[in-house]
């Protein structure tokens, strides 16, 4: 548009410039309606105005261009015909002119009339974008600009854009200047700086003013988005969080949670957390949730080895600004420990005869707990001889409350138990095995009080006769009992030669063969004595009792045996039935039943007449004694005891049916019915010749002792008197302690079973009384002188035999 007009005005002023007479100039303003009278042609031409309507004066445009002004023809004025808008025209040209003709006829003339159009304030500021937006990081520093959109006006010159504002604010102000073409334009300038946490966005009203009167203007809105920079550090909710937690809290337990928050937006403010300055032990204990910071229990918490933890938390946004907390934690105690019992010192063994009050151990108690939790009670049990003794801090001693005695309990289990003060309480034991050391004191003890033995007479060497036995209860060698014979004398002979024992086992046995019929009992003391230092020991008393055996015959004491006796009795003629005739004296050197004798004839020269008592030995007449009877009556006697087996012993007797010694040459027939050897005869010569001398010596001496005594009787009556020398020589021997023999009656030992009153003597012989034994004296003197009658009686040597006996008291001979 702007450019057809400035053609258009180039070409009407080349064709009219040289046809023109005089131009016309008029200047109006844009925008004035119609019929505004521009100017005063008519005047301006000199003509009269009424003359112009004549001339048909008008005025042309080239083309069909557009005729902004006419010609009132009744007035002569040159008016507006149509609005002229000045931009549409020129736009922003300065100078706008537009070029008309002025045609008149009747003169034809033409003049140029030159309109210059004046510019009007018609038209405001304006931005083409009522919208300005900015996007600003709150990190832009002060002074920054930001160049602003120009805001055009169509007027032009003072009418143009003269100026800017903008709505008051405190981060910006503006700066105007001109640009090269004239123009004005504004730049933001930041004034202060931008913080996206207080203000995310603005909106500005940017206002743009012409020069003129009155003065347009135009906005636009400037909004400014604060782009967020990472200015602000994760902050935490508490600078320090502590929490307390049990020990042994299980796996996965929440503990506390931490949260920091970041103002800044985005990556910026997005916080993870992490844990820092943290030991290996508690990083192995709890772990954190690095999104929502969550500490969890990741390990095992014991109080006892870590009492609290101290960590610090760090929060970091994206890009990584950190921030830190410190958390901690104290951990409370649990009683999760037992008790611990430790023995310091153990005095094993302890001898038995340590007194009451002996400290035998040494014991510490311990608690990994704390508080009451640590509180240890510790006790042993009731039935044990010891007790605890609390010491210094958790010391205690095991002492002996009595003495001991391994002998009744060689051994302890000590229970020591330890309770804490927990709520439960936890508990421990400990068992002390303690033994009792032994001391040498108990002697060996037998377990009879005494022992007594019996051993049967003739018995083997070497035979066991008894076993004692002692027990000592101490030990080892303490309690080796070893045995041994209390050195003593039996018969004048050493115990030694007697019996010996086993040191060991105890066995007594018999060295040599007893023989009963010399001693019947004797006592030994046997010592039992322990293996200790110094020894211990104790003794009892063995009674050997020596069983008789039948191991003697009996023996005939009268008359002599069989085939060596030249004695008769006398038998009167008269003598009527049941008449003692003789009676049989034997004895038997064992005892009881073995002395038990009993008497049979085993053959007679008429069995019808005699009998003989089956235990008296006396011999009597069966029937009276007739003249028919034959004067010699030889009788063969045994003699037996009563053992097992039986001995026996036989002897003849030769009897004499006759009231007259006269008789007696027939004797010697009789008697030397057997008759000896000259050898025999010559010997008896012999020994009478000595012996005579002999016997007359001690004929002479009793002679002169007994003068006083009265005559000795022959033995006729069957008042038989036993000499004392034939008495087995132990009869008297009567001990106490035998019950067996103390209830024999010793009139049993007696062969005869006689009742005369001679007899009497031995049953009160037993009563050992020194009576007694004056009595024996006299009967041994009795006997003698008896005998020594009978020899001279008869004349015999034989009889010398028996006066043997009482004087060497020996049966050997
Ligand atoms: C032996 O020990 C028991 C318990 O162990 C006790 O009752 C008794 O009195 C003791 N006897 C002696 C003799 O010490
Ligand atoms: C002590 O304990 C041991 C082993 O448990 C056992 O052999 C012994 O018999 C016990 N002693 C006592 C006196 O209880
Ligand atoms: C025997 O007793 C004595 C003290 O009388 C003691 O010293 C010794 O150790 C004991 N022997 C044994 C084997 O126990
Ligand atoms: C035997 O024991 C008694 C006391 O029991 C004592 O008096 C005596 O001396 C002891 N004898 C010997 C030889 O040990
Ligand atoms: C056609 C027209 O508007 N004519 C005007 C010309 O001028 C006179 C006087 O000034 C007016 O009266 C007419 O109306």
């Amino acid at each position: 548009m702007g450019l057809i007009s400035i053609m258009f005005t180039l070409g009407f002023i080349f064709i009219f410039l040289h046809p023109v007479r005089g131009d016309l100039s008029y200047t109006v303003p844009e925008e004035t309606k119609r019929q505004y009278v521009i100017g005063h042609l008519a005047k301006d031409l000199g003509i009269d105005g009424k003359r112009l309507s004549a001339r048909k004066a008008r005025v042309e445009t080239e083309d069909s261009a557009k005729r902004y002004c006419e010609i009132n023809l009744s007035s002569g004025n040159l008016v507006v015909a149509e609005t002229i808008d000045r931009e549409e025209l020129c736009g922003s040209r300065i100078s706008c002119i537009v070029n008309y003709e002025l045609v008149l006829e009747n003169p034809l003339e033409v003049h140029r009339i030159s309109l210059q159009i004046e510019d009007v304030n018609d038209n405001n500021p304006f931005f083409y974008n009522e919208r300005i937006t900015f996007e600003i990081r709150e990190s832009a520093v002060k002074g920054e600009r930001f160049p602003l959109e120009e805001a055009h006006d169509l007027d032009i010159g003072r009418n143009a854009v003269q100026g800017y504002s903008l709505e008051k604010n405190e981060h910006f102000i503006l700066s105007v200047h001109e640009n090269a073409d004239g123009g004005k334009s504004a730049t933001l300038v930041l004034e202060k700086e931008l913080d996206r946490e207080k203000q995310k966005d603005m909106n500005l009203i940017l206002t743009a003013f012409d020069g003129g009167n009155p003065p347009k203007s135009g906005t636009a809105v400037i909004h400014v988005t604060v782009l967020d920079a990472n200015d602000n550090i994760p902050v935490f909710s508490q600078p320090v969080y502590r929490v307390s937690l049990a020990e042994n809290t299980p796996l996965g337990t929440e503990v506390i949670t931490v949260s920091a928050t970041d103002a800044d937006e985005g990556a910026n403010g997005d916080v993870t957390y992490e844990l820092s300055r943290l030991s290996e032990k508690s990083g192995k204990i709890f772990s954190l949730d690095k999104i929502t910071g969550q500490i969890t229990v990741s390990g095992n918490i014991d109080y006892e080895k870590e009492k609290y933890f101290e960590m610090r938390v760090q929060a970091k946004d994206g890009p990584g600004l950190v921030s830190s907390a410190k958390i901690i934690i104290d951990i409370t105690d649990v009683n999760d420990n037992e008790p611990r019992i430790i023995l310091k010192s153990l005095n094993d063994p302890i001898p038995e005869n340590s007194a009451a009050g002996t400290e035998v151990a040494i014991i510490n108690v311990q608690d990994k707990d704390s508080g009451d939790n640590r509180q240890v009670n510790c006790y042993i049990q009731k039935n044990v001889p010891f007790k605890l003794n609390p010491s210094i801090k958790n010391y205690f001693s095991l002492i002996t409350t009595s003495t001991l005695d391994r002998e009744n309990e060689s051994d302890y289990n000590i229970t020591v138990t330890a309770t804490d003060g927990g709520s439960p309480p936890l508990s421990s034991s400990m068992t002390i095995h303690l033994s009792v050391a032994d001391i040498n004191d108990n002697p060996p003890v037998f377990e009879q009080q005494s022992y007594t033995a019996y051993v049967m007479e003739n018995n083997k060497p070497g035979t066991s006769i008894s076993s004692v036995t002692a027990r000592d209860p101490d030990w080892r060698q303490n309690g080796t009992v070893l045995y041994s014979l209390v050195p003593s004398e039996i018969n004048s002979l050493p115990v030694s030669s007697f019996l010996s024992i086993n040191s060991d086992t105890g066995v007594i046995q018999a060295v040599r063969p007893f023989d009963y019929e010399k001693f019947r009992n004797f006592k030994v003391q046997v010592v039992a004595r322990d293996n200790g230092s110094p020894p211990l020991s104790s003794n009892v008393t063995v009674s050997v009792f020596i069983s008789d055996e039948n191991d003697n015959s009996p023996q005939i004491l009268y008359p002599a045996p069989e085939g060596k006796s030249l004695m008769t009795e006398m038998v009167p003629k008269a003598a009527l039935s049941g008449s003692l005739v003789s009676k049989i004296i034997a004895v038997d050197a064992d005892s009881g039943q073995n002395a038990w004798l009993s008497y049979q004839i085993v053959k007679s020269t008429d069995p019808g007449l005699f009998t003989i008592g089956l235990h008296s030995g006396e011999i009597r007449a069966q029937r009276d004694i007739t003249e028919s009877d034959s004067m010699k009556q030889n009788l063969v006697i045994s003699v037996k005891d009563n053992g097992q087996p039986p001995l026996s012993a036989t002897c003849s007797v030769y009897l004499l049916i006759s009231d007259n010694l006269a008789e007696v040459p027939e004797l010697k027939d009789m008697t030397f019915e057997e008759s000896n050897s000259k050898l025999t005869f010559y010997l008896i010569i012999a020994l009478v010749s000595v012996s005579t001398f002999f016997l007359t010596f001690i004929i002479l001496i009793l002679a002169v002792r007994f003068c006083h005594r009265r005559k000795p009787r022959l033995l006729f009556d069957g008042a038989v008197a036993i000499p004392s020398a034939y008495l087995p020589p132990n009869y008297a021997e009567v001990e106490g302690a035998g019950t067996l023999r103390s209830s024999f009656n010793y009139d049993t030992y007696l062969t005869t079973g006689s009742h005369t009153s001679d007899f009497k003597f031995i049953t009160s012989y037993n009563d050992s009384t020194l009576t007694a034994s004056e009595t024996m004296k006299n009967v041994q003197n009795e006997t003698l002188a008896g005998s020594l009658i009978t020899l001279n009686n008869t004349g015999e040597a034989d009889e010398v035999r028996i006066l043997v006996f009482p004087l060497g008291g020996d049966f050997a001979i």
